[in-house]
């Protein structure tokens, strides 16, 4: 959004803005005029396209704005590539941030149509798959709140993540049309599209000076055509750039195969080329390794690069010295890895620039973060497909390694497997790039996404790496937007502490810890309380509508959402509910807290045990709801299509928040801090940002079970999970119930695999091993619900007490100890002001 242009013609900017009339009449005008509708045919959807057109025209005056500002001062700027950015919806959200809520409420008036009813009509922009790319939306949103020169990079999917049905217990997926009806937020560039190369084949040529050089020639090229989205800041006027790809075919392209008579194949050539920004894959932490994955990687990657490259050289010409000084990329997990490479080819090739200098900007610029330990997640691409796909890159990448390899040498002199073990390429029948490594040699940062996640990656994934280069490697702990998260989502509890603190707390969360003045504080606990209730009864409806399950907001509301995954351990979850029935069967219910328990999540289409804990869960919860015996006690639902809208419901109504991954794994979470800012109490394992999060909240307010991460592997080596049943009285009856078919009386067998897995000495989850540990933790958090008011306590502290939980207090992080970038200068003078 921020090119320049030299036709002195056109009106400034300051002559622009008088083009906006108020809210009321610019609605109109869009609702008449650029949607061209009348009273008649009145309705939600063409409402909706006309308060976001209303909305866009400020978010483009303002963004306008910004760009011309920063363009005057030359600041160094930071470029977030990712793969994934789970925005959800815009309206509300940019409704808030604008601080236009009640001229909005005004327009709507004229309509007799409120902004909640309007808003539903938004799709969801669902270009993620979960932690990863929310994490991504949550960053660019206090980017643009803390004033910072960032511009996200990803790419313009047509189908986003699917639909998820339920039919008969299993999950169905449908595709994501979330273009259909037109996406009123995005302004295309096309102007400012870029060429990607694929395929082809390298040649040396030698140039007029007598030097040698590399051309990638014979190249299947595509056309990457920008379209940027607004990101508004939160009431300082401030509105980045996400900029987003999609993949068209070139014109000449086809021309030449029309030529050719083969007019088809040319428009078969089209739909290749088209297919890259098609679809997300809906893979959550593990690769699939397909080829149109790397194309989307190089893709995306290749275009940023360029985008930003082409803007240096209409400021500096062809002079790169400055370069790494005004720029730094940081790399999404290793999705982007291969911008190492193309920033080097870039610089080299295109701008002929030495190797050893390329090599000083690249690995000065690049930033990697690290989101996984687990082993399935770590990407590698085979030799033969780069060599095909990329043949350049590849030429790239081995000189690279290389290089890096004769330092490997001088450190570990004489040690040839510390060669191979560090190596961006591993041996085998089809040798592998192993990207993370190259991301970490090309990265002058390295970081993890919590405390206990970054030490594990220095201590074991990564420690030859940390011994090598121990000043690379930092920890980022997420957080979340406590806009998005708490502002839009809760109103009246946004209210409520706004009464009470003020409402600094918005943009300065920190402060919110001043709300533990009042944990005592009677009146204020009752209308917390209240609030809480409130949001309960609109789960409730949600619930009823989603799954056809009546829930009852006097009931402890206890919620897991998340993707579907073993090590998230929604089984543990799901045997502790079969344990509860046992006892509402048993009749022992003198004791019980009537809960709902409200499960949620996407499994990958292709991870069958996620498919079957689905199935699972869907079936207890049939024979749960069935049983009148139940009733007063237990409910169970699982929620189809989770999503981000979703979460903007449940978080608010959660009373319990499962957070109960095995130890080691999980390598921060971010919904376990969504679940607290909105006053959840956390039931979880140490595991992730769940460690900080109970540091901060302290141990009387969260409710901990289960192994710690350093003692998984002891336990794993003589691991006997059939004793273990054998020797839990509760879980030897769990297993009993499950294995006479209780839950599939029609469905034989259906379940083994799930039972077998369990019981298995190398279920790496310890499911059996922290079953005891868990209900105990469960029983305790129910005895608690039954006081309310210590309950409402713990809800009080559990808010006061997630202030480090802000994505702001990250992106700070990552600003002064990665990115060295500073916010805009008039925001800071304005601040000054605001505090004389
Ligand atoms: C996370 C992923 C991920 N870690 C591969 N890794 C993907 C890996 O499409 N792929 O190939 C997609 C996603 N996602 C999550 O990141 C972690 O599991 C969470 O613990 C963490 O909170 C989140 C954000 O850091």
């Amino acid at each position: 959004m921020s090119r320049k242009n030299s036709n002195g013609q056109l009106p400034d900017t300051a002559k622009v803005e008088t083009l906006l009339a108020n809210v009321s009449e610019d609605l109109n005008r869009h609702f008449y005029y650029t949607l061209g509708r009348d009273k008649n045919v009145e309705s939600r959807l063409y409402l909706y396209h006309a308060l976001a057109l209303t909305i866009r025209d400020r978010l483009v005056a303002k963004c306008r704005k910004t760009n011309e500002q920063r363009d005057k001062q030359s600041t160094r700027k930071a470029a977030y590539i990712s793969l994934e950015f789970l925005m959800g919806r815009a309206l509300g959200n940019a409704i808030l941030n604008l601080d236009l809520e009640d001229d909005v409420k005004k327009a709507l008036e004229q309509y007799s149509a409120e902004l909640e009813c309007v808003s539903s009509a938004e799709h969801d922009a669902g270009l993620g798959n979960g932690g990863l790319g929310r994490l991504a939306a949550c960053f660019l949103d206090s980017c643009a709140s803390l004033a910072l020169p960032v511009v996200g990079y990803g790419i313009r999917y047509e189908y986003g993540m699917f639909n998820q049905s339920i039919e008969n217990g299993y999950q169905v997926e449908h595709p994501d049309n979330w273009l259909r009806e037109g996406h009123p937020w995005e302004l295309s560039a096309p102007e400012q599209s870029k060429r990607v190369k694929f395929f082809g084949h390298v040649e040396s040529y030698v140039d007029k000076h007598g030097r040698t050089h590399r051309a990638w020639v014979n190249t299947q090229d595509v056309l990457a055509v920008p379209y940027d989205v607004p990101i508004p800041g939160y009431k300082n006027d401030i509105v980045n750039t996400l900029r987003l790809w999609k993949a068209e075919a070139t014109d000449e392209f086809n021309l030449r195969e029309f030529n050719e008579g083969s007019y088809s194949d040319a428009v078969a050539q089209k739909n290749l080329a088209e297919q890259i920004s098609m679809v997300l894959y809906p893979n959550d932490s593990s690769e699939n390794g397909k080829e149109l994955r790397l194309r989307q990687q190089y893709f995306l990657t290749s275009s940023s690069l360029q985008d930003i490259i082409d803007d240096w050289v209409t400021e500096n010409d062809e002079n790169f010295d400055d370069f790494a000084k005004f720029h730094v990329f940081q790399l999404n997990d290793t999705h982007p890895s291969i911008a190492v490479a193309e920033l080097m080819r870039l610089l080299i090739d295109e701008y002929e620039i030495e190797w050893d200098k390329a090599w000083e900007i690249t690995s000065s610029t690049m930033a990697y973060t690290n989101h996984t330990l687990l082993p399935e997640a770590l990407e590698r691409w085979s030799v033969p497909l780069f060599e095909r796909l990329l043949p350049r890159l590849l030429e790239i990448i081995y000189e690279i390694n290389a290089r890096f390899l004769a330092q490997v040498a001088i450190h570990w002199p004489g040690d040839v497997a510390k060669q191979r073990e560090l190596s961006l390429i591993e041996e085998g029948d089809v040798p592998q790039i192993r990207m993370a490594y190259l991301a970490i040699v090309g990265s002058f940062s390295v970081n993890g996404v919590a405390a206990l996640h970054t030490e594990l990656l220095k201590s074991g994934l990564f420690n030859t790496f940390y011994q090598l280069w121990p000043e690379k490697f930092n920890n980022k702990t997420n957080g979340v937007t406590p806009r998005r998260w708490l502002a839009h989502c809760n109103p009246d509890l946004k209210s409520l502490i706004t009464d009470y603190i003020g409402d600094e707390w918005i943009a300065d969360f920190s402060k919110i810890k001043d709300l533990r003045r009042y944990y005592d504080d009677k009146q204020f606990q009752t209308k917390w309380f209240e609030v809480k209730k409130a949001n309960k009864d609109k789960l409730v409806a949600l619930v009823k509508t989603q799954c056809g399950v009546e829930f009852d907001s006097d009931m402890m509301f206890d919620v897991q959402v998340k993707r579907i995954h073993e090590y998230k351990r929604q089984l543990l979850n799901i045997l502790h509910v079969i344990h509860l029935y046992i006892q509402i069967c048993k009749g022992e219910t003198k004791n019980l807290t009537p809960r709902c328990v409200l499960i949620g999540g996407k499994a990958a289409p292709g991870y069958y045990m996620a498919k079957q804990i689905i199935k699972l869960i869907n079936n207890v919860a049939e024979v749960i709801n069935k049983d009148e015996r139940a009733k007063p006690y237990l409910r169970v639902a699982f929620i189809p299509n989770y999503n981000v809208t979703a979460m903007e419901t449940i978080c608010p109504a959660t009373d319990l928040s499962e957070q109960i991954s095995t130890a080691g794994k999980e390598a921060s979470g971010t919904g376990n801090m969504k679940f607290m800012m909105n006053g959840a109490i956390t039931i979880g394992t140490l595991d992730g940002a769940n460690i900080e999060i109970l540091e901060n909240v302290g141990s009387d307010n969260f409710f901990l079970f289960g192994a710690k991460a350093e003692e998984t592997s002891a336990i794993k080596s003589s691991y006997n999970p059939q004793k273990v049943i054998q020797d839990s009285e509760h879980l030897s009856a769990v297993f009993k119930l499950l294995e006479s078919g209780h839950f599939n009386l029609f469905e034989p067998n259906i379940f083994d695999d799930i039972i077998n897995a369990v019981k298995c000495p190398s279920d790496p989850w310890l499911t059996a091993h922290d079953f005891d540990s868990y209900c105990e933790a469960q029983s305790n958090a129910a005895r608690a619900y039954q006081d309310k008011t210590h309950w409402t306590q713990m809800s009080i502290l559990n808010t006061a007490a997630s202030g480090k939980f802000s994505s702001d207090r990250t992106i700070s992080q990552y600003s002064e100890e990665i990115w060295q970038i500073e916010p805009d200068l008039k925001q800071i003078k304005d601040k000054e002001q605001m505090e004389k």
